[in-house]
């Protein structure tokens, strides 16, 4: 046994890391972790610290830290500052974050208590509360894919568990057998709000057979409860769901006060079940330690958190220079991830045959690239068919999806961060909204927020916009403006087939998340083939050059423009038609050098005005002083205006932009009628 910590301070060495098989060095975990919440609370009333989210009453998780190994993947969550410790997270890794330093794991960016520790496959806990449940679920299929070992750990709070995407993540479990734990820490709270007749497991929600309930006040009893728990995990029988009861010994956080929502009389009910104290009695009754040890332990855990957080609040705060760094990756390509060649041919070819191909060409390549989505197997493969026949010659790597948006991105990010090549379908992105959270809180965030310790490249894409009569509100939708208002995602939308065929095969490549847009109305037009792939699709393409008037366009607006061109020629008017296949990151160079050229500006888009990529082109180059002086006339943005597209072809055809309204918005910039 380890009877450690004689009363010396130096019992804990300033690098010590605690993985904690013996009852003993769990006590001493435990300790450590209480008194960097009593630190913490110090500093943060003395004002040297911005915030303080306690673990206090769920140090008892510190007793499942020798359960898990090296293969594991842990999504935790804010109250796990004991397990982490118990898993050899350096206090003083802890102690910086408290901090916001420039050396911690997010590099100040994250609030304290939001742990990060990729290297230990310790996964960036987010604020929004629910969103780890998915992104696990997705490491869980990649880890039982690669078939070595190793389980996803999902800590999750009573509260969070009622968010909607914890089903849809034991849902997905469930059905793939996956080797996850989904653990409820039920502490009975969330903020004020009492949970014990809202929580799923209390409402009986899931089968018996795979949800367990344990006391959390015993680090030994929780680590003999667990233990066969995550064995048959192990074992390939499937995902669990077990809800421990701790008690949250202190206020949500330091903004909280909970003797404004709990009784003195609860309080101290409470504080008599305190998981250290009990824990330390147990150790003395149990003649592990003696109860000077047990003092001498509580005073070294002080000395030592005392220590540690006054280096911790030394080092140095993050450089302002470097609040724009990570949002995306330095180098564009993952490393050792060519671009394959795109596919050769003279024949007309259609967007969504280019796609298809291109798609091929990938999973061909690369054997860590997935397909995910609604339908996409055979025989349908997709209900635009950009799926077809993948599944039937890359079986088991392109699959049906629940009808559940938010499990495709979820789990397209929890595949990414495991190393896998995600290339996920959403049937339409007019279905999004499910998908949101995961895409601009997970996805686009997870670089920034981990510093750029943690990625997740991936590629989602998705069928847009209007043009084909009858999509109604929701089959007609583009949506590129709310995706590039979300830092961290590239965001294309081709015109043309080739240029399909090319960007998917450059977002494959890439090291960061790509939105990848395209327009169901060109999908099944045929386009002559062109030599787009020689081009980078974050590159503007001039599709016709004019000295008179800019004309910029994506998507499906591209060939209105082009028509316009045609018949403004014939007017004498020259228009340069600017193509911008890629939204993110934009090609501003070009965009502002063909303005300064023309002088006069038409931005033609279908998405909806207000807030709108084309407005945001606008007001960049209107605030660039040197394109802003050679403006001859206002620029014009041709647009649906702010309103919904209409079932009717009647309202549909009123609200997009199209031919007219483009030679009118041209004329408005030359002063004259055409
Ligand atoms: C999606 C989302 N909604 C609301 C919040 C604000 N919020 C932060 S913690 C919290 C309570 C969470 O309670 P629980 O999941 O039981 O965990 P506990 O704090 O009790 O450990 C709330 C409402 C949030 N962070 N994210």
């Amino acid at each position: 046994m380890n009877r450690i910590a004689k009363g010396s301070p130096a019992a804990f060495d300033a690098t010590e890391v605690f993985p904690c098989p013996d009852p003993v060095s769990i006590f001493r975990v435990m300790a450590v972790s209480r008194e960097a919440e009593t630190r913490e609370s110090i500093l943060f009333r003395q004002g040297r610290g911005q915030f303080h989210l306690p673990s206090a009453g769920h140090e008892a998780l510190a007793g499942l830290s020798s359960l898990i190994g090296p293969r594991d993947y842990t999504y935790c969550y804010y109250r796990d500052r004991a397990l982490l410790l118990g898993m050899g997270v350096p206090l003083y890794d802890i102690a910086l974050g408290y901090f916001a330093k420039a050396e911690s794991s997010s590099g100040g960016r994250q609030m304290a208590s939001h742990f990060s520790f990729p290297e230990k496959r310790i996964m960036s806990c987010a604020t929004p509360t629910g969103l780890q449940c998915l992104p696990a679920a997705g490491t869980a299929a990649a880890l039982k894919r690669d078939g070595k070992g190793g389980i996803a750990l999902c800590c999750i709070g009573d509260a969070a568990a009622r968010q909607g995407e914890f089903f849809e993540a034991v849902a997905m479990a469930l059905q793939d057998r996956l080797p996850v734990v989904f653990l409820i820490e039920d502490n009975g709270f969330g903020v004020s709000t009492r949970t014990d007749h809202m929580n799923p497991v209390s409402l009986g929600f899931f089968n018996p057979e795979i949800v367990r309930d344990f006391d959390g006040r015993d680090p030994l009893a929780l680590r003999n409860d667990m233990r066969p728990v995550l064995g048959a995990i192990r074992a390939g029988e499937g995902p669990a769901v077990v809800r421990i009861r701790f008690d949250r010994l202190m206020s949500h956080t330091s903004s909280d006060d909970h003797t404004r929502y709990r009784s003195a009389g609860e309080i101290r009910e409470m504080e008599r079940r305190d998981p250290l104290v009990t824990y330390g009695r147990h150790l003395v009754e149990s003649d592990l330690i003696d109860a000077r040890e047990e003092a001498a332990i509580r005073e070294a855990a002080q000395h030592f958190v005392r220590e540690t957080y006054r280096r911790a609040e030394a080092a140095p705060a993050p450089d302002p220079q470097g609040a724009m760094t990570n949002i995306f990756a330095r180098q564009e390509k993952r490393p050792g991830a060519p671009v394959p060649p795109a596919p050769e041919g003279t024949e007309e070819w259609t967007m969504g045959r280019a796609f298809n191909t291109a798609l091929g060409t990938i999973l061909e390549s690369n054997p860590s690239a997935l397909v995910f989505g609604e339908d996409v197997e055979d025989p349908k493969g997709g209900v635009f068919g950009l799926t077809k026949g993948l599944s039937t010659r890359y079986s088991g790597r392109v699959t049906n999806s629940p009808l559940a948006e938010a499990t495709i991105a979820g789990m397209a990010s929890g595949y990414g961060v495991a190393g896998c090549l995600p290339i996920f379908e959403l049937q339409f992105i007019d279905f999004i909204g499910p998908a949101f959270n995961q895409i601009v809180n997970q996805i686009a965030t997870l670089r920034w927020r981990t510093a750029g310790r943690s990625a997740c490249p991936l590629v989602i894409y998705a069928p847009c916009g209007s043009f084909i009569s009858g999509g109604g509100p929701w089959h007609s939708q583009t949506n590129e403006s709310w995706l590039a208002h979300s830092p961290g995602l590239k965001v294309y939308m081709p015109s043309t087939a080739d240029d399909a065929a090319s960007m998917l095969l450059h977002a494959a490549a890439g090291a960061d998340p790509v939105m990848l847009l395209l327009p169901k109305n060109l999908l099944q037009k045929s386009m002559p083939r062109e030599p787009a792939a020689s081009l980078h699709p974050e590159r503007a393409r001039v599709r016709v050059s004019g000295g008179h008037v800019t004309i910029a366009a994506w998507g499906n607006c591209v060939s209105l423009a082009l028509r316009a061109a045609g018949s403004l020629a014939e007017a004498g008017v020259e228009a340069e038609v600017i193509d911008l296949p890629s939204i993110v990151p934009c090609d501003w160079q070009t965009l502002r050098a063909s303005v300064r050229k023309t002088g006069r500006l038409v931005v033609v888009q279908e998405d909806n005005r207000t807030c709108s990529f084309g407005q945001a082109i606008i007001s960049e180059l209107t605030g660039d002083p040197k394109t802003w002086e050679s403006l001859y006339a206002a620029p014009q943005l041709v647009t649906r205006e702010d309103v919904h597209v209409g079932f009717s072809a009647v309202l549909e055809t009123a609200v997009l932009p199209n031919h007219e309204k483009i030679i009118r918005a041209v004329e408005q910039t030359l002063g004259e009628k055409l």
